[in-house]
């Protein structure tokens, strides 16, 4: 019988990729009967109801005068030692490099001074490596966690090629993809849905994001509002972020506000994409695209830019289209193409859920767990 492990999860606890991965995959390793300690600043957005091997370790950094910059990464640093020594946990697996790779590369440092190995396994997002990390203030340091990891993974392989770029890296980075829990996708009162937005039969086009500006909600603005002039659409708008405002200032200069619907912030966006025809995402840089998958697994086509990991997703003329970054004209076009034909957007439709299974949780646990073991030393 496989080993159970007592495994550490670092991520963050918000809305967002990678916050999402972190927490669906300690759910799903607690489903196989490992015991899972999240460490974290607040509870896990798509943590849901506690289970008996889950187990929740808040961070609390305390303010004190004379921080101008409370000190998480050290507060993280010293729980991550508490929590591995107290609990016993055989490793640690942390998501986003910044901090928590290198955080976890200091808990690693003070337990090995006390005779304890910590195996640390570090998860590489995107926008650690593509945005942030690459900044000259953060470089140095995330080269060393990366390097001083006992494993690293990335989501695709476009990501782990840009670590190599970005960085000075002097070791194996191993791809696992991002994953999708199938099964737990259900689709409550869809018809009853499509009508409360869509009442006179409309399209209806999705887009889910954090609004930030390597997003390019206005570009899905533009992409909507050249549907719309050709045929009755919707736009549904998920998520909230810097850019919402002027997404919405753009709706109401091209007088098309009536036709698009802010809903904001939502635990669960699988509603929204439920009753959609179409998924937009024309972000400037994606290392994978988890919205894009969360949307073909509901049988959302995607039309969406070529950019970064998204080819690795995506799938041209068979799950969607892509088009470069900033072509409005090209990806309207796209969008109109699938939604003008009932038959050819069932087939899209059908295409994009069969390729969402091939990223099925099933298919890529096993994947983890066997880095897990092969750190460990279990045969
Ligand atoms: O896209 C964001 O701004 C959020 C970011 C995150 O860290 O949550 O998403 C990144 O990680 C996701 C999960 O691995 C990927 O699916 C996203 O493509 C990636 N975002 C970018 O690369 C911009």
């Amino acid at each position: 019988m496989a080993q159970k492990l007592k495994i550490g999860i670092v991520g963050y606890p918000t809305y967002g990729g990678s916050g999402v991965v972190a927490t669906e995959l300690g759910k799903a390793l607690a489903d196989k009967g490992h015991e899972i300690h999240f460490i974290t600043y607040s509870q896990p957005v798509r943590l849901g109801a506690m289970k008996k091997n889950i187990r929740y370790h808040e961070v609390n950094v305390s303010d004190y005068p004379l921080f101008l910059y409370p000190p998480y990464e050290l507060v993280l640093a010293s729980k991550m030692v508490d929590v591995v020594k107290y609990e016993k946990l055989d490793l640690l697996h942390v998501h986003y490099a910044i901090p928590h790779a290198s955080a976890a590369i200091t808990a690693k440092q003070v337990l090995a001074d006390e005779g304890i190995n910590l195996p640390v396994i570090t998860t590489l997002h995107g926008t650690d490596i593509t945005l942030l990390g690459k900044d000259a203030s953060f470089e140095p340091v995330i080269s060393f966690a990366i390097n001083k990891s006992d494993a690293v993974t990335a989501v695709s392989q476009s990501l782990r090629l840009d670590t190599y770029k970005l960085f000075g890296i002097n070791r194996e980075i191993e791809v696992i993809p991002n994953f999708i829990n199938i099964e737990k996708l259900d689709f409550p009162n869809k018809e009853e849905t499509r009508k409360e937005y869509a009442p006179n039969g409309e399209k209806i086009l999705v887009h889910i994001s954090n609004f930030r500006p390597v997003k390019r909600v206005l570009d899905v603005v533009e992409i909507f509002a050249r549907v719309r002039a050709e045929m009755p659409a919707k736009l549904l708008f998920v998520g909230d972020g810097p850019d919402r405002t002027k997404a919405e200032a753009l709706c109401r200069e091209l007088k098309i506000c009536d036709d698009v619907i802010f809903l904001g912030s939502v635990k669960n966006p699988t509603e929204a994409l439920s009753v959609a025809d179409l998924f937009l995402l024309p972000s400037e840089s994606e290392s994978f695209g988890l919205a894009a998958l969360e949307a073909m697994a509901c049988e959302v086509p995607v039309i969406s830019t070529n950019t970064g990991g998204l080819p690795e997703v995506n799938r041209h003329g068979v799950t969607g289209m892509m088009s470069h970054v900033g072509d409005v004209e090209d990806m309207a076009k796209n969008a109109k193409y699938l939604l003008s034909d009932e038959t050819r957007l069932a087939k899209f439709k059908l295409k994009a859920r069969e390729r969402a299974i091939e990223f099925s949780i099933d298919k890529i646990l096993p994947q983890y767990e066997a880095l897990y073991n092969s750190v460990l030393e279990i045969v």
